[in-house]
């Protein structure tokens, strides 16, 4: 298991459409699991593969129910809205309140490639969403108010100094500390 660096705001990637994934193949599981301890040390709940400068369509979560793997995810029902406050592993230390759907179905293929659809609500389908967007090349900012985004784009320019070349590395250490789904 490696840990991988992950790409912040101002790295071109987190912006690109990812492409579908056509077959799951093992070079594609070691990804995965690499991605789950990437998520793990960051102690993040969601991971997608842009954010490790990877443009296959798939993301992993972990929101402390089982670890989910969605390669080429969509949402294919969603109804209600909720607003929370939302973080990203590529924008370390900014936060804003985000509204989406309250529930979304979703439909992808799982780890051995076999499609799966799962309902889901609270911080899981929040979760989902913020993931798929990433494979979109959306990001949480994007929903911000004007004024709230020039807030958090402000805070990000004092952060993003501890990141040269738009790369967070994760400190060796920490790929022990943090496996709450006993995966690694
Ligand atoms: O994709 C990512 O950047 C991971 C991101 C996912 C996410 C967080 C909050 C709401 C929706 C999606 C994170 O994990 S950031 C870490 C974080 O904010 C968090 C960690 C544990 C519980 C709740 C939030
Ligand atoms: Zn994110």
């Amino acid at each position: 298991m490696r840990l991988l660096d992950i790409h912040v705001l101002g790295s071109p990637v987190l912006r690109q459409e990812t492409t579908p994934v056509a077959k799951v193949t093992d070079e594609l599981r070691r990804l995965i699991d690499d991605m789950f301890a990437t998520m793990y040390a960051a102690r993040g709940i969601g991971l997608a593969a842009s954010q490790v400068g990877r443009l296959e369509r798939l993301a992993v979560i972990d929101v402390g129910e089982s670890p989910l793997v969605i390669v080429n995810p969509e949402i294919v029902r969603h109804d209600g809205s909720a607003k929370a406050e939302e973080g990203c592993l590529s924008i370390p230390e900014v936060f804003g309140e985000v509204e989406r759907a309250a529930r979304v179905a979703v439909r992808a293929l799982d780890h051995d490639g076999r499609e799966f659809e799962l309902d889901a609500s609270e911080l899981l389908a929040r979760c989902l969403q913020h993931e798929i967007d990433h494979l979109h090349g959306r990001l949480f900012i994007d929903y911000l108010s004007v004024l709230k985004r020039r807030s958090a784009l402000s805070k990000w320019e004092r952060e993003r100094k501890q990141y040269p070349e738009n790369i967070r590395k994760l400190p060796p250490s920490e790929i022990a500390d943090h496996n709450p789904g006993g995966e690694l």
